[in-house]
């Protein structure tokens, strides 16, 4: 049991302790391990949705408008949101400040913004574990949001049981989405700000890039693609339902389950990888710069090192 009884008052729904566990996770506190291992139990019972696309596209004004139409089914609602460590993230967290303040209030609601790289499990790990602690403390719903730019941001949202990419008219999203293999993770499609002039253009784009897709690999979920205002709400309404729809299409067809199971594999995966990958490093930087030496020097080539790099450690 964690000294101070805090993963009891997490369980038993205290907001500050939940706080605290978020933060000792960020830390890479050494109690955090156990933590981990206290609260996992009592997680899972939660809806998990991954809201990504490129800076500004207008997610966290739709998370906002999502977290009242859910706060009005009484539900409870987390948010993890993932900054990439850029330099507008500072602009950013206090944008979402002022986006979100309406829910900073609400014991409902908890909403974190997840910083740093190089982190044990690297950005994916830190912002999964801290969702586990949201699930843990009672959230019905756990939202992360993500910049999707890199292939760490897909690992963040892919986590998730339902995908949505949201894109904004008029800025080649589409395509660049389409390039950074964030296309193929999305379950639904927000096109935000649908006061555009180039919104419906933006649509068919998507749509057509999708009707593609669909030729090569058919799947029997075809993604819906929803038109939204993230700063009047217009639309959100219907991309909650279409996130229910993929839920219940998940349900029936078993996979829910199964894709689950694939995140949970690939999060023990890429959890023991970091750890390998740092632990090579810490020991090239320790012991073993001897065996570099013979590499520089063309004694010893790349891929003997690595395998007795690999074996010791
Ligand atoms: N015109 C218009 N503006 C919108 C709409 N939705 C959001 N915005 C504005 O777009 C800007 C960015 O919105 P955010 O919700 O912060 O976007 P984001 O995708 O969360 O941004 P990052 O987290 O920084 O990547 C804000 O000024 C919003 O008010 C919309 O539907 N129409
Ligand atoms: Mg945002």
């Amino acid at each position: 049991m964690s000294s101070d009884g805090l993963v009891e008052r997490l369980l038993s729904g205290d907001k500050r302790a939940l706080a605290r566990v978020i933060s000792k996770i960020e830390r890479e506190d050494p109690e955090a391990k156990e933590i981990v291992a206290e609260i996992y139990p009592k997680s899972g019972d939660a809806v998990t949705i991954g809201f990504t696309g490129p800076p500004g596209v207008g997610k966290s004004s739709i998370i906002a408008k999502l977290i009242k139409l859910y706060r009005e089914e009484d539900k409870t609602v987390g948010v993890v949101s993932v900054d990439p460590s850029s330099p507008f993230s500072k602009g950013a967290i206090l944008g979402d400040r002022i986006r979100l303040s309406d829910h900073f209030l609400d014991p409902g609601v908890f909403i974190r913004s997840m910083g740093s790289r190089g982190h044990l499990g690297g950005l994916a790990g830190g912002s999964r574990l801290a969702a586990l602690a949201m699930e843990a403390y009672g959230c019905d719903v756990v939202l992360y949001e993500t910049v999707g730019v890199g292939q760490g941001e897909v690992e963040v949202a892919s986590a998730a049981d339902t995908v949505v990419l949201a894109l904004q008219p008029g800025a080649g999203d589409a395509v660049q989405a389409l390039k950074a293999g964030v296309m193929e993770i999305a379950d639904v499609f927000c096109i935000n700000k649908a006061d555009h002039p180039q919104a419906k253009g933006a649509a068919s784009e998507v749509r057509s890039i999708l009707e593609i897709g669909h030729e090569l690999d058919p799947d029997p979920w075809f993604p819906p693609i929803v038109m939204t205002r993230g700063d009047t709400g217009e639309g959100v309404e219907e991309l909650k339902e279409t996130i229910e729809k993929h839920r219940s299409y998940l349900k029936e067809s078993g996979k829910l389950e199964e894709r689950r199971r694939a995140a949970l594999r690939e999060f023990v995966v890429s959890w023991a990888t970091n750890r390998l990958e740092k632990e090579m490093h810490e020991r090239l930087d320790r012991e073993d710069t001897e065996i570099m030496e013979q590499v520089y020097v063309r004694d010893l080539d790349p891929i003997s090192a690595s395998e007795r790099i690999f074996k010791e450690v």
